[in-house]
């Protein structure tokens, strides 16, 4: 018996050292040292013999199951550290190595015209006014001399909250609020930048959201002839000297007299196409003298204060500035639409 465990102890060894893996050396475990191993089948021979061999035996079995389970341990420690060794081996870093370049995004194409176009009025001594999304029917409308029920309503389809307040359908309400403000003191010399909303159908020229800058200039003496020169001054900055621009008669119920303003279409060349529904030209804004009530709802005397007003819608002017053909592509967000805008690929 005795000879058995040490025969034992020398095959369990020898395996414990050759064990390549923890798998391995568990195995190694149990079948030597669990309740079905060979030690436990050797001992359950220790009934045959003598009450004087039995103690011995007994002690020898435990020194045999402490070495097998000391090199085990040790064995299990040792693959352990390798197992570690060669995961962080496996796992270096090369600091050496040049790194990733991280994508970086660049301002859409509508942000970078609204704020060329913001500069340019800047630059004319213009200062940059704010007003709200939501706005009331007051502002909106009646401030701007187009009370409940007037037809001229309709020109601009609008989404209610409620009866009195609406989405603003142009930044027009800016004017009235800016004049309000300044309670009957000029001069007033504002843009506003900002978001508006219409239930018009979308095609390649509408969006049913849209941006527009509104301007205003109030003070004495202002006339026809400024408001002229400053669209002219403005649509040479931005398109170049060779754009034609035209300005037809129009009518809007918060300038008089009114006009829009025309430039030819960068698409075509001005020979016709879908973009500019064959005439050649696109319409960029909508402008006029501020309206004697306007003036005088807001606490202005008319009669001292005379004023200039336009309105213009930016993704109209990025169209024609880089020859988009169609209004959707800034709302959709292709990727291989706005690259194109890119500053810095
Ligand atoms: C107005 O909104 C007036 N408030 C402009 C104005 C201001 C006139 C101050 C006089 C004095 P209109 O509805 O024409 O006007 O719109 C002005 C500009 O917004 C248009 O010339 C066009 O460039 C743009 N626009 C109008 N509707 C849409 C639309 N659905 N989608 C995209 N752009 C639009």
């Amino acid at each position: 018996m005795q000879e058995r465990l040490k025969e034992l102890q020398a095959e369990a060894l020898a395996k414990v050292e050759q064990a390549s893996d923890l798998k391995e050396l568990n195995e190694i475990r149990v079948s030597y040292l669990g309740k079905k191993g060979p030690i436990t089948e050797v001992l359950k021979g220790m009934g045959k013999l003598s009450s004087e061999e039995r103690p011995l035996m007994g002690a020898l079995a435990n020194e045999v199951r402490d070495a097998i389970s000391s090199a085990i341990e040790r064995k299990h420690n040792s693959l352990e550290e390798a197992a570690i060794q060669q995961k962080l081996a496996s796992e270096s870093i090369d600091v050496t190595l040049p790194g990733r370049p991280v994508k970086t995004g660049n301002h859409h194409p509508l942000t970078r015209i609204v704020e060329e176009i913001e500069d340019l009025f800047i630059g004319m001594g213009y200062a940059v006014a704010e007003g709200p999304e939501v706005e009331k029917d007051y502002y909106n409308f009646e401030a701007l001399n187009l009370p409940k029920g007037h037809p001229a309503r309709d020109m601009q389809d609008s989404f209610y909250i409620t009866e009195e307040v609406l989405l603003r359908t142009h930044t027009s309400p800016v004017q009235a609020r800016t004049l309000e403000k300044h309670q009957g003191k000029g001069p007033v010399k504002i843009i506003c930048p900002g978001k508006v909303y219409r239930r018009d159908n979308d095609d390649a020229t509408h969006s049913h959201q849209f941006m527009q800058i509104e301007g205003l200039v109030v003070d004495e003496n202002i006339r026809m002839s400024d408001l002229k020169g400053t669209l002219e001054v403005f649509a040479k900055k931005m398109f170049g000297e060779d754009r034609e621009i035209r300005l037809r008669p129009s009518f809007f119920p918060f300038t008089e007299p009114s006009v829009e303003m025309d430039i030819t279409c960068k698409i075509c060349g001005g020979k016709g196409c879908s973009v500019c529904k064959g005439t050649g030209w696109i319409e960029i804004l909508g402008a006029g003298m501020v309206h004697p009530n306007v003036l005088e709802m807001a606490g202005f005397d008319s009669k001292k204060y005379t004023g200039f007003a336009f309105g213009m819608g930016p993704e109209r002017i990025a169209m024609l500035k880089y020859g988009i053909d169609d209004i959707r592509h800034f709302y959709t967000n292709d990727i291989r639409f706005l690259k194109q805008f890119s500053v810095t690929e």
